[in-house]
């Protein structure tokens, strides 16, 4: 194995369509949890990727290990335990109504697994790069301790780690939380981040103002400073014009320079959740086949946009669908 993704696998459930939850008759179940999302992309993508996380033995559970393994992702660290999958809701934005993401997940098999529960010699064998994100210490103080306990202990094996901020602020406030004490102890270990000014803000108390080159750069210089492992930080500035109609740019900072791409215009949103998770996809992808700084954003943000044509949180995707994508030409591919 090389990759491991450590963190819930969930069921999301959407009303088809633009419908709300209040008035649909059926819902449209698909597979997700931020960090499978990503395990998921790069299995597609030809990469060998596991996950670690824990469900229910039961059909719900059953289900979303069978859809991951359809991916291609090995799921032998998915412990069978527990009570209940964690669920979420989305429902889907229209016109001047933005979408909505209610959680479900409160008790699930994951957030009980206690952290003694996690046998990370195993989990880690033949891995070389953890995938964490800022979803999983947000759950309550036993994920975030287990999340602790996966990064010390593939840090203390000289693996890799990939962090996502991904700020989940109506996880935080469930519980008498302290995002920025758990958080810089993930970072702490990483050589990889996926965040932008607002997440370094967040870790180091400071305040950079608004979007911009300069204040981007004074962030991310700041966080290379105060996380001596932290090589490089990767993110995405996204502008939404309407629901249905984003401008995405990709960047990623080393601490000797910079890559930036052009903006793209996402016109005709089918779905815009789980476009980070094929970003950090994308960007994984690209370094792990040697690719520069300038590649791992185009192929972040050209992952990142082709997610956005799909229902659900997966990226279907492979390398010619990038290739043609870079490419550009939207006419029929015969
Ligand atoms: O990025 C997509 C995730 O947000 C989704 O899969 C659910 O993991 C999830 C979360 O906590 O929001």
């Amino acid at each position: 194995m090389t990759f491991l993704a450590f963190g819930e696998l969930m069921l999301r459930l959407s009303p088809p369509g633009r419908e709300l939850l209040m008035q649909t008759p059926k819902l449209d179940v698909w597979i997700a949890g931020a960090e499978a999302n990503v395990a998921s992309a790069l299995a597609r993508l030809g990469h060998e990727v596991a996950v670690a996380s824990a469900v229910p033995d039961n059909d719900l559970g059953r289900a979303a290990l069978t859809s991951l393994r359809g991916s291609g992702a090995d799921t032998k660290g998915i412990l069978l335990r527990g009570e209940r999958m964690g669920l979420y809701f989305v429902t889907s934005g229209a016109g001047l109504r933005a979408t909505e993401v209610i959680y479900d997940r409160a008790y699930s098999s994951f957030a009980e697994t206690p952290t003694e529960a996690w046998d990370w010699d195993t989990l880690l064998d033949g891995v070389d790069r953890l995938h964490l994100s800022g979803i999983t210490p947000a759950l309550g103080p036993i994920p975030a301790a287990s999340a602790i306990a996966a990064a010390e202990a593939a840090a203390a094996k000289g693996i890799a780690i990939s962090f996502d901020g991904n700020w989940r602020g109506k996880l935080w406030e469930r519980w008498d939380s302290d995002p920025r004490g758990i958080l810089t102890q993930l970072v702490a270990h990483a050589d990889l981040m996926f965040g932008n000014h607002r997440d370094i803000a967040l870790l180091l108390d400071r305040d950079f103002g608004s979007d911009g080159e300069d204040r981007r750069r004074e962030a991310v210089d700041a966080a290379f400073e105060a996380f001596p492992k932290l090589q490089t930080i990767a993110s995405t500035a996204r502008h939404v014009e309407h629901v249905d109609l984003h401008r995405l740019s990709a960047r990623i900072d080393t601490r000797g320079g910079h890559a930036q791409t052009d903006e793209v215009v996402l016109a005709g949103i089918v779905d815009r959740i789980g476009g980070g998770d094929a970003f950090a996809a994308g960007v994984l992808h690209a370094l792990r086949r040697g690719g520069d700084i300038g590649e791992a954003a185009r192929t972040g943000l050209a992952l990142a946009a082709l997610k956005h044509s799909l229902p659900g949180d997966a990226s279907l995707f492979r390398q010619s669908d990038i290739d043609a994508y870079l490419a550009g030409g939207l006419d029929v591919r015969r």
